[in-house]
């Protein structure tokens, strides 16, 4: 009955230890937009850093694309991208998930989405960093699809306390046309083993507080 009872608890911890990472305009409803229109002026995108600053090479659009969240979706052009540096660091026996809506605004493109650790960003490129993930998509559907990008940390490593960059980039193939990019979030999940570590705390912690009753 105790172990059932220390079962019980140790899932609980693992539940809430799932951490969201706070992204800023992570659906890309700011700016406000009427229904079909874009943002792509020179003024990077709210929140995000990116490589096109005076075209229609990346920005944000007021689309009706069937499975978007809100009313917004990204979109980037060939190899135009949009990245952002979040203030949270890498942690040590963490899986990273992050999930993402991506499209197509016509015809065939595909889409990649990337995680950085360290590094500088600058007009959405990261220099001196290192690529820890990638996950290149070719659309076939005019909807918004959910996609997902899973990393998870060693121990130890020149990641760990490193800030965190996601970055969305379009195609590099000539001839393939817009990709779309929505509802971007990251999740934080203690691996099996540090659980595993923390419920045997919280048994000896148990074990320690009947000794003295
Ligand atoms: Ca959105």
């Amino acid at each position: 009955m105790r172990l059932f009872i220390a079962c019980i608890a140790l899932g609980a911890v693992a539940v809430s230890h799932a951490q969201a990472i706070s992204i800023t305009n992570h659906s890309f409803e700011d700016p406000t937009l009427g229904s079909g229109s874009f943002f792509y002026s020179p003024t990077q995108m709210p929140g995000w850093s990116s490589t096109a600053t005076g075209g229609a090479d990346r920005g944000i659009w007021n689309t009706t694309a069937t499975g978007k969240d809100g009313n917004n979706i990204a979109f980037a052009y060939r190899n135009n991208a949009f990245a952002q540096q979040l203030s949270d660091v890498f942690v040590a026996n963490r899986t990273y998930t992050l999930d993402y809506l991506q499209g197509r605004t016509g015809g065939t493109t595909r889409g990649t989405a990337e995680l950085w650790a360290g590094g500088t960003l600058t007009n959405g490129v990261v220099s001196g960093g290192t690529l820890l993930a990638s996950n290149t998509v070719q659309m076939s559907s005019g909807t918004m699809d959910p996609f997902s990008l899973v990393y998870s940390t060693p121990g130890s490593g020149s990641m760990i306390g490193q800030p965190i960059t996601v970055r969305f980039t379009g195609t590099t193939v000539s001839g393939e046309s817009y990709v779309s990019f929505d509802n971007v979030r990251l999740n934080a999940v203690p691996e099996p083993m540090t659980m595993v570590a923390m419920g045997a705390g919280l048994l000896a912690l148990a074990r320690r507080r009947r000794a003295r009753a």
